[in-house]
């Protein structure tokens, strides 16, 4: 298991070094210079439903561009339907590699099986995926969710010590389905399973959305109105769950207090104005490892086959000059 670290100019001077022997199963592409082989990833994003998502997409174009990787890109509007035929497209067009972040964990295994049969290597990023046989991708690259949730109930059981209880946890829940949401709905309920105290009283899917997340609080409060903490699996159903305690009187990160995975530039600007007290990180920056895997894998080169992101925690007791900038974002 490697960290997601490969600097970007390991690659660019492995493409300059080893242009002219690469294998690979597609037909790939040719720059003007007849003996330099451009590299041609057939990349499938599942949606643009969060901050993150937009993160994850700006981060593989950008690693594209500088690692002078030919990318194909399709935005499957959160469709597994639309994602499975991106990807038959990338394999009708003999591309060298596929990438995608699948928006479930099941359902993949026949287009796999297509990709194996036409020799085109698949990288699964960001989530992960359950198939019949394990040889049906090549790696994956993205991040651990059971330790996210279980750093988020390591936390709340640190934060808590001194409350007697009970105390209520509200959870808003991602895609269903998705490795993300089940790593974190597990991770948390592993760590509190051991606490008579913590009592998770209601949970309810968001689907990774603000929107939805607004939605979701207003059940909430419905049914459940007096809980300690809010569990979001990331911080835009946080944020619209904010926008909702807010417009009640409710003040976030102190009537409430609220625990967010992610970590995007939204998310900490909430937990520097004390409205989440608790960031779990989930980083999308893993487009200069994607395009260095690539390159490995196509040049015939040893690569690790699981690769995940660092998860690291940020609190309302952090000194804010610590929190980390983010490509964009500025304390
Ligand atoms: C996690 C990623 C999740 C994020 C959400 O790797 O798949 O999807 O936590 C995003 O913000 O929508």
């Amino acid at each position: 298991m490697s960290k997601a670290s490969i600097p970007i100019l390991l690659f660019i001077s492995l493409s300059l070094v080893l242009s002219a022997c690469a294998g690979g199963g597609g037909s790939g592409g040719y720059s003007d210079n007849e003996d330099e082989r451009i590299i041609v990833l057939g990349f499938s994003q599942l949606g643009d439903e969060s901050e993150w998502r937009t993160a994850s997409t700006n981060d593989i174009k950008r690693a594209a561009a500088s690692a002078g990787v030919q990318l194909m890109f399709d935005n499957a509007q959160q469709q597994q339907f639309n994602q499975i035929k991106a990807i038959r497209s990338f394999i009708l067009k003999g591309v060298d590699v596929i990438a995608f972040c699948p928006i479930v964990e099941e359902g993949w295994d026949n287009v796999l099986e297509e990709a194996r049969a036409a020799n085109i290597p698949v990288i699964v990023v960001d989530r992960e995926i359950k198939t019949e046989r394990d040889d049906l991708y090549t790696a994956f690259i993205g991040s651990d969710f059971h330790r996210e949730g279980v750093k988020a109930g390591e936390w709340m059981v640190e934060r808590f010590a001194d409350v007697e209880g009970p105390v209520r946890i509200a959870e808003i829940s991602g895609t269903p389905d998705s490795s993300p949401t089940i790593g974190r709905y597990y991770g948390l309920r592993e760590v509190l399973a051991d606490n008579e105290k913590f009592e998770i009283v209601i949970s309810v899917s968001g689907d990774f959305m603000r929107s939805k997340g607004r939605e979701c609080m207003e059940q909430i409060l419905l049914e459940t109105p007096d809980i300690d903490i809010l569990f979001a699996h990331n911080d835009d159903m946080a944020l619209g769950a904010i926008e909702i305690m807010e417009e009640h009187g409710i003040i976030p990160g102190q009537d409430i207090v609220i625990v967010s995975v992610d970590a995007q530039p939204s998310g900490i600007e909430a937990l520097i104005q004390g409205k989440i007290n608790c960031l779990i990180e989930c980083s999308p920056y893993v487009g200069d490892d994607l395009m260095a895997l690539v390159f490995k894998i196509v040049y015939g080169l040893p690569f690790p086959e699981n690769t995940f992101t660092e998860t690291r925690v940020f609190t309302d007791q952090d000194d804010i000059s610590t929190l980390p900038t983010r490509p964009g974002y500025r304390p």
